[in-house]
């Protein structure tokens, strides 16, 4: 099942600098979080519905993998998105 999981890869985007996602409550609040490690559809599809299952999710607007980077609407903790992802055998960190 996990034939795609490498970790190894070089394509690590992330940028410590930016902040734009407060820890406080948030309602229907967008929130991007950057992934590391997606290879394929089959990761974007696993990240896609790990994050859809975590509570206050709403929606998961979008994964991509070019960008390396999910998209949710909701007022889920941040902290449980990336758990959730990392879970599946990603890195993740809010963009
Ligand atoms: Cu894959």
């Amino acid at each position: 099942m996990w034939h795609c999981r490498n970790r190894g890869g070089s394509a690590i985007m992330t940028y410590p600098s930016h902040r734009g996602v407060g820890q406080n409550q948030r309602r229907n609040a967008m929130i991007r979080i950057k992934i590391e490690g997606m290879t394929c559809g089959h990761c974007t599809g696993a990240v896609e519905k790990a994050l859809s299952k975590v509570p206050g999710v709403t929606a998961v607007t979008r994964v991509s993998l070019e960008s390396g980077e999910a998209q949710i609407e909701g007022d889920a903790a941040p902290e449980q998105l990336i758990a959730a992802i990392e879970e599946e055998g990603f890195g993740a960190r809010l963009a």
